[in-house]
């Protein structure tokens, strides 16, 4: 069966690209689905790619995820400094999660390096941009190896 992986953006990221390009750049967020499907072709898995400005969905995708996904890269906006909720959601599913972020949030303002989310992920990557996500599937897909 092919592998799949749920690429999860949270709220605002919808606005990718139209404001504020000297923090996120000039990207949209359907240039970076193409970029991950991209990726996809060339690990020859396939993707969902999904975003939403609201936590409860956010969360009810994570659970769906689960029997239908091998694993989660998740961009959780500014979701990551607040949600003890969402963290919750990453422990329940049994699924490997890769927290992602186009910005270095380690250099950014103090409430940004607080990330609710990276104790219950099995890794983070930030401040590649774009570039990110295609560096996150690869790291998803050589870290569940033959498990799934
Ligand atoms: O660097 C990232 O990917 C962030 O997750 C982006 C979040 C921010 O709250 C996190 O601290 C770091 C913000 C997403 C807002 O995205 C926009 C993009 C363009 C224009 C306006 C907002």
């Amino acid at each position: 069966m092919t592998r799949s992986l749920l690429i999860l953006n949270g709220p605002n990221l919808n606005l990718l690209g139209t404001r504020q390009p000297e923090v996120y750049g000039t990207t949209t967020l359907k240039d970076v689905e193409n970029l991950c499907l991209d990726k996809a072709k060339d690990l020859g898995i396939e993707i969902e790619f999904a975003q939403s400005n609201h936590e409860g969905s956010l969360i009810d995708m994570m659970h769906a995820a689960r029997g239908k996904h091998v694993g989660v890269i998740l961009n959780a906006g500014a979701y990551t400094h607040t949600s003890v909720a969402l963290m919750d959601a990453i422990s329940s599913i049994m699924l490997p999660v890769i927290e992602l972020h186009l910005s270095n949030i380690h250099a950014r303002e103090a409430f940004r390096q607080t990330s609710y989310i990276s104790k219950v992920c099995i890794g983070q990557i930030c401040g590649f941009g774009a570039a990110g996500y295609p560096l996150a599937m690869q790291a998803l897909i050589d870290y569940v190896g033959d498990k799934a």
